[in-house]
């Protein structure tokens, strides 16, 4: 049986834009309070007036770089006692940057995803989670991907940063073993509706190219699959979902409309 979602406070990071959004609206369907955070402010503020004015929660919009730490601790300090009791963490804030080889690389691009990736995700965590263990109650999801299970030519250090978030997800598992707070890592193939790949190649039109290819999940999909972890029963926890699109069956494998199987993403 599904539980209800109704006045439950959630934290989402990457809020702006894709499975944030997603995420944003499904929860609202359902009667959660949303605390929304990214850098775009004015996208999180527009999304915040719909939300609130279409479904009747509660929405704070919160200016947010997780990569960078003092911000994060000060937006978790600075939460005044009615969005203080964080039940569900959504840590979903991430990118890749490229997909050039090693030798190629620019290097600055390995520290933006390690930073947003793996740090900023140890970092709100990190802030959020002395809340839930003082109440021993809570849940967080992870937004890992295929790649943190699969690599792909050109996906190195992206794929490396979200082999990190399986880690760190079994890793908390195990350090909150015996309390009540549950934790999930969701795993999604190719999306075609957010902005990853315009975020990744830095173009419009490559990305749209690249999905109008091969039938992909769209945000929602991803949504659906978190809403599902964090409305069973509390003794239940889905420890992982891997999601594809009915045409995909690894990072390497997309069936593409014209029937060629594309061995690799690029
Ligand atoms: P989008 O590019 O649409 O969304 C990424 C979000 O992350 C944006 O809201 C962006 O907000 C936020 N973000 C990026 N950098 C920072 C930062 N430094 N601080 C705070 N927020 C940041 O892509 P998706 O929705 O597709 O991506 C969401 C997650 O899903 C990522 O972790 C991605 O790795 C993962 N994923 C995506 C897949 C796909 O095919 N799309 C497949 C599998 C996993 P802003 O720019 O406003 O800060
Ligand atoms: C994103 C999946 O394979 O498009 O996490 O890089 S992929």
């Amino acid at each position: 049986m599904a539980l209800s979602l109704k006045n439950k406070i959630v934290f989402i990071t990457g809020a702006s834009s894709g499975i944030g959004a997603s995420c944003a609206t499904e929860f609202a369907k359902l009667g959660a309070n949303l605390i929304l955070t990214a850098r775009r402010s004015e996208k999180l503020v527009t999304l915040a007036n719909e939300l609130t004015k279409l479904y009747q929660i509660n929405v704070l919009p919160i200016t947010l770089d997780v990569r960078n730490n003092t911000m994060v601790k000060d937006s978790i300090t600075n939460l005044s006692k009615q969005w203080q009791n964080i039940d569900i963490l959504i840590n979903n804030a991430g990118l890749a940057l490229t997909t050039d080889t090693v030798e190629m690389a620019n290097t600055d691009n390995w520290d933006n995803m390690i930073d947003v990736n793996i740090k900023g995700l140890l970092y709100v965590t990190r802030s959020i989670l002395p809340i839930m263990v003082k109440n021993n109650s809570g849940h967080i999801v992870n937004i890992g991907s295929t790649a943190s299970h699969d690599c792909y030519p050109g996906g190195n250090v992206y794929s490396a940063t979200k082999h990190a978030v399986s880690a760190l997800t079994k890793s908390l598992r195990l350090d909150l073993l015996g309390k009540a707070i549950r934790v999930s890592e969701i795993d999604p193939g190719a999306i075609g509706d957010t902005e990853f790949s315009q975020v990744r190649w830095n173009s419009e039109k490559k990305a749209q190219e690249f999905y109008s290819t091969f039938t992909s999940l769209s945000a929602i999909d991803v949504a659906d699959a978190i809403i599902y972890c964090v409305s069973r029963e509390l003794h239940v926890n889905i420890a992982e979902i891997i999601l594809t699109s009915i045409d995909q069956a690894s990072s390497n494998h997309i069936f593409k409309t014209n029937g060629a199987v594309k061995k690799t993403v690029k």
